[in-house]
């Protein structure tokens, strides 16, 4: 089975510092999460970043401080910013990190009920981001929070927006979205193109389960505390790392190995940014 990708969630936008102090949310604290979570098995990090008053942003300038700090202090993981941000925000202001030319970014691919707000991607939007990511030579990791975002992605493609390697992230158990089980799981994996990567996000309690079906059905995994905030039952979670190292400990005693972030940069097909720059 191929190596597994670890990404490492480690901030969002709707966690706070009061639901899990150890939320790191300062562009110090997020390259220090950052490491760790790479030092424990991850391979991506899924970065959402925060102004002074630790508010979800997408301002470009904060998101080029973060991911100099962490390049400058070393990581070699696959740095991916979210499109997505907050709910409410513009698609103005979502879509700046991607004008820092990374790796990869995320695309959201459906509007969705998300809690007691709502999350718009309409497919002109999605179609702009998807544009944009080609442009730019971006690869886009497909956010799919129901099964009909699934449809709009293979729509994308359909329309020649999404020709690289396709890569999936599906979220299961947003509140307002696909409930978090194996049976939802297995149905959208079961609708996925030949050839495309999976990996799977599982809300709150659902987050290791879900990682566990993932590690052997030949999925991949997101964990951090963008999802998911506690340890167990009734114990917080202590850092992202904390969470990543967990879950590496089970894919090896299931027999799974970890990806390195080169082995990652392989399995999506990406060339390494250094390549890209000198390209
Ligand atoms: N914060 C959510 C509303 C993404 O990163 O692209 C959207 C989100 C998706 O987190
Ligand atoms: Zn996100």
């Amino acid at each position: 089975m191929e190596k597994l990708i670890i990404t490492a969630a480690i901030c969002g936008a709707e966690v706070m510092k009061k639901d899990n102090p150890n939320l790191p949310v300062t562009p110090e604290e997020l390259t220090a999460a950052a490491l760790a979570a790479e030092q424990a098995g991850a391979s991506i990090i899924h970065l959402h970043v925060r102004d002074q008053q630790g508010q979800p942003t997408q301002s470009k300038e904060v998101f080029a401080r973060v991911i100099s700090l962490m390049q400058e202090q070393g990581l070699q993981a696959i740095i991916q910013p979210s499109t997505g941000g907050a709910a409410g925000m513009t698609w103005q202001e979502r879509i700046q990190p991607v004008y820092l030319l990374p790796e990869m970014a995320t695309l959201d691919c459906g509007t969705t009920n998300f809690g007691d707000t709502i999350f718009v991607n309409d497919l002109p939007l999605m179609r702009n981001f998807a544009r944009e990511m080609q442009r730019l030579d971006i690869l886009p990791e497909l956010e799919c929070f129901e099964v009909g975002h699934l449809y709009n992605a293979l729509q994308l493609r359909k329309e020649g927006l999404l020709n690289k390697h396709l890569h999936f992230d599906l979220v299961l158990g947003v509140p307002g979205a696909i409930k978090a089980s194996l049976k939802n799981l297995l149905f959208m994996v079961e609708l996925l193109p030949e050839g495309a990567t999976w990996t799977v996000a599982g809300i709150g309690r659902h987050q290791l389960p879900l990682a566990t079906h993932a590690i052997l059905l030949g999925g991949h995994v997101r964990v951090g505390f963008e999802d998911n905030i506690y340890y167990q039952k009734g114990e917080l979670a202590q850092s992202n790392a904390q969470l990543v190292e967990r879950v590496a400990k089970l894919a090896t005693i299931l027999g799974r190995e970890i990806a390195s972030p080169a082995e990652a940069r392989t399995i999506l097909g990406l060339t390494s940014s250094k390549e890209k720059n000198n390209n």
